[in-house]
C-alpha cells in the first residue's frame, strides 16, 4: 500500500471564528448549492430572492487521500432559518461507509442529526461537546441558535463523501422552530404544509 512519509505539523485554531490557519481548502455553501434540501420550497425561493444566503463554510487543512491519514476541518455554519426549518449542512454517508468521525462543538449551539438503516438519532451540541459519529451512520449539522454554530471535525482522509443519497432520498428528520425552540420532527409531517 503506498503511503506518503509526512513531516509532522502543527496549525491553528481560532476556536470563535472557526478559522484554522493555514487551511488549504475553504468550502462555501450558499442556498444554490442545496436548493430542494429544504421542507419550504417556496421559503427557499424567497430567500434566493433576498440573495442567495450563504448558510455554511468548511476549512479544511488536506492531507493525502490515504489510509492512515486524518483530516482536520471547521464548520461555520450561519444563523437563519428557511421557513421553520434551521440552516443546516447538506449531509452525508461517507464512501467508505465503516469510517467514523468526531465532532468538537467550539461556539453557539446546534443539534447532530443522524441516521443508519436502522435509525435516527438527535445530538445536542454547543462549545465543549465531544460528538461521535460511528461507522455507517449518515450526518447532518443543524445551527439551532441565533448565534454562528462552528465546530471542528476529524475524519479518515479516504473516507469521501456521499451526498447524492441525501440529495435524492432526504433525511428522515427535519429541525425546525416550534415557538422559538428546535425540535426533531419527522420529514413528512408539519414541514411539508
Ligand atoms: C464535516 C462536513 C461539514 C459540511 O466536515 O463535511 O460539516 O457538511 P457537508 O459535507 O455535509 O456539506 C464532515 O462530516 N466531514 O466528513
Ligand atoms: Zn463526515
Amino acid at each position: 500500500m503506498k503511503q506518503t512519509l509526512m513531516e509532522p505539523f502543527s496549525l491553528t485554531l481560532d476556536f470563535a471564528a472557526g478559522r484554522i490557519e493555514p487551511a488549504t481548502t475553504r468550502i462555501e455553501r450558499r442556498l444554490s448549492d442545496m436548493l430542494g434540501m429544504f421542507a419550504d420550497a417556496a421559503a427557499e425561493a424567497a430567500a434566493m430572492t433576498d440573495g442567495d444566503p450563504l448558510i455554511y463554510e468548511v476549512l479544511q487543512y488536506d492531507v493525502p487521500n490515504e489510509t492512515g491519514q486524518l483530516v482536520v476541518c471547521t464548520t461555520v455554519l450561519h444563523p437563519g432559518r428557511i421557513g421553520d426549518e434551521y440552516y443546516m449542512t447538506k449531509g452525508h454517508y461517507h464512501e467508505k461507509l465503516d469510517t467514523a468521525e468526531v465532532y468538537l462543538g467550539l461556539r453557539g449551539h446546534g443539534k447532530l442529526v443522524m441516521q443508519a438503516d436502522h435509525g435516527f438519532s438527535g445530538l445536542d451540541m454547543h462549545s465543549g461537546t465531544i460528538a461521535y459519529v460511528p461507522p455507517y451512520w449518515a450526518h447532518r449539522t443543524v445551527n439551532t441558535g441565533s448565534d454562528l454554530f462552528v465546530f471542528f471535525a476529524v475524519y479518515p482522509a479516504d473516507a469521501g463523501h456521499n451526498y447524492g443519497a441525501i440529495e435524492h432520498g432526504g433525511f428522515g428528520q427535519r429541525v425546525v422552530d416550534r415557538d422559538g425552540r428546535p425540535m426533531i420532527v419527522p420529514s413528512n409531517k408539519g414541514v411539508e404544509a
